[in-house]
């Protein structure tokens, strides 16, 4: 293949979808008789850390997730830490707003200071967003997820990308996994899925993700982490050879190991990318370790040293079966999911649990587990 820093951004696109399309790691949600995914899908997420589900959220519920979504994105505020709108209105979930200009599309995208302030990221949507905390929801996610996890698994963070048409910001390449390695940088989780692991993010699209504007990922980087020995991360001003697209529609899901090096280049296409980042963990590789968590804060961006012992992670797994609930009250007729793993608190999703999951200091998302 030709170097691809040489190549038109065009044809750079044109040979990652061709790579995408022959790994074998796409195609619909697939069961075997005890609901856990076919072992061929397994195979191939463990072998190139990614895979692409096709037509998991029917177009009815991705409406109104887009409605949500962009009501929330009308009510931005204008500047960085801005409390009014555009419309002049309060913004109502002030703080809560990545814009491209903050700090965290700035530290390795060589964003400047003269671009516009659009918004790059929301974070904890769960409780800004009724049709966000119900997908999370979603029974063939949860069935992907216990697949991958087992069926006690436990929470880790929730965000929604949003990368503008013509003027998203990139996302530089980076693992997300920081914990669960060796010493020498190689992964604690073993070929077979087995041993300590980083989790996945899920990421549910409403937007056409084309290779111009998506997430690239490149296959089997998941095995070992670039920043031991004193390693770095490549700028995103470069275009690695092995990277691949996640190409999706809307409804598509792709689930992505958090070790697996990924990043997406500024999007200067004329179609918007939003895609909705939900993540999970085994709870084994959750309780009891201590790490550095830079999730449970309003925006990412800070740091603090914790351990999570059993009640943090319990209080936080309360979500999963509040947003089961709320999504059995809006689909009376679906079959609900049966979640398996023990948390803390009680499952029914009322107006008491929306106020409890949203109190000011102790929201829900304080006790995000970042590993
Ligand atoms: O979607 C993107 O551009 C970035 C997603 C990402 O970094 C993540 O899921 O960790």
């Amino acid at each position: 293949m030709s170097d691809p820093n040489q190549q038109t951004f065009e044809d750079y696109c044109e040979d990652g979808r061709r790579r995408a399309l022959a790994l074998g790691n796409r195609g619909p949600a697939r069961f075997n008789a005890d609901g856990k995914l076919e072992e061929d899908i397994l195979e191939a997420y463990r072998r190139t850390g990614f895979y692409v589900f096709t037509g998991v959220v029917d177009a009815s519920e991705i409406h109104e997730l887009e409605t949500e979504f962009d009501a929330l994105l009308e009510n931005a505020p204008v500047e960085k830490g801005g409390r009014t709108d555009r419309h002049g209105k309060p913004v109502k979930y002030p703080g809560y707003y990545s814009l491209a200009l903050d700090e965290v599309f700035k530290r390795q995208s060589d964003v400047s200071d003269d671009e516009p302030a659009v918004v790059g990221l929301i974070s904890h949507p769960l409780m800004m967003m009724d049709s966000a905390l119900r997908v999370y929801a979603h029974p063939v996610i949860l069935k992907i997820v216990a697949s991958v996890n087992g069926p006690d698994f436990v929470p880790f963070h929730e965000s929604i990308f949003h990368k503008g048409a013509g003027e998203g910001p990139p996302t530089p390449w980076h693992q997300d996994g920081r914990t669960h390695w060796s010493e020498n940088g190689d992964a604690l989780e073993q070929p077979d899925g087995s041993g300590k692991t980083h989790g996945f993010n899920l990421s549910v699209s409403w937007s056409r993700c084309t290779p111009e504007n998506c997430l690239w990922v490149v296959p089997g980087s998941h095995r070992h982490w670039l920043l031991a020995n004193d390693g770095e991360f490549p700028s995103i001003k470069k275009r690695l050879p092995d990277a691949v697209p996640a190409m999706l529609e809307p409804g598509d899901c792709v689930m992505v190991n958090r070790s697996s090096l990924h990043g997406s280049f500024p999007n200067k296409s004329r179609e918007r990318r939003v895609t909705m980042v939900l993540g999970y963990h085994n709870r084994a590789s959750a309780i009891g370790t201590t790490t550095t968590n830079i999730h449970a804060f309003r925006l990412p961006g800070k740091v603090k040293e914790v351990t999570y012992d059993e009640e943090y992670v319990l209080k936080r797994t309360r979500m999963i079966p509040l947003a089961i609930d709320a999504r059995r009250q809006k689909y009376p007729n679906e079959q609900p999911y049966e979640y398996r793993g023990s948390y803390i608190g009680n499952a029914v999703w009322d107006e008491e649990t929306r106020a409890e999951i949203s109190r000011e200091g102790d929201e829900y998302w304080q006790r995000d587990i970042t590993l």
